[in-house]
């Protein structure tokens, strides 16, 4: 009787052990956010440009930025005409901090009006190859 109790215990253990795993599997971004990832060799993602980032107006965003490589990195959502050093935001809040490597950070911001924009990364000369396309529909 013993036995048999035990056996159940251990037997719904490991399904709900196994349900959560595959929960988690399904879903790789648990926040339901976008993810950058800032590599080795200067850029987002696995090529140049990085990875095109489409969001609706009036929606906010969740985007996380993972920086992997060995030198700081930031992100942020400008102006496609604006290059550095002029650059800012093109909506408030629309930018990291500045990431150590091995960090990350997520922001959430809201692109209010529609059109094509960029997101490049701000420390002087990485904007060369760190940008790619970020689309307000
Ligand atoms: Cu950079």
């Amino acid at each position: 009787m013993r036995g048999r109790t035990a056996l159940a215990l251990a037997t719904g253990f490991l399904a709900v052990a196994a349900s959560a795993v595959v929960a988690v599997a399904l879903r790789p971004e648990p926040s339901g956010a976008l993810r950058v990832t800032a590599e080795p060799g200067m850029r987002f993602g696995d090529r140049v440009p990085g990875p095109v980032l489409r969001v609706r107006a009036g929606k906010p965003v969740r985007l996380v930025l993972e920086n992997r490589d060995a030198l700081q990195h930031d992100l942020w959502v400008v102006h496609a005409e604006d290059r550095a050093p002029y650059l800012e935001p093109a909506f408030p809040a629309a930018k990291t901090a500045l990431l150590e490597p091995g960090h990350q950070q997520e922001i959430q911001f809201t692109p209010t009006r529609p059109g094509r924009y960029r997101y490049v990364c701000t420390v002087p000369g990485h904007d060369a190859t760190m940008f790619g396309e970020f689309i307000v529909e």
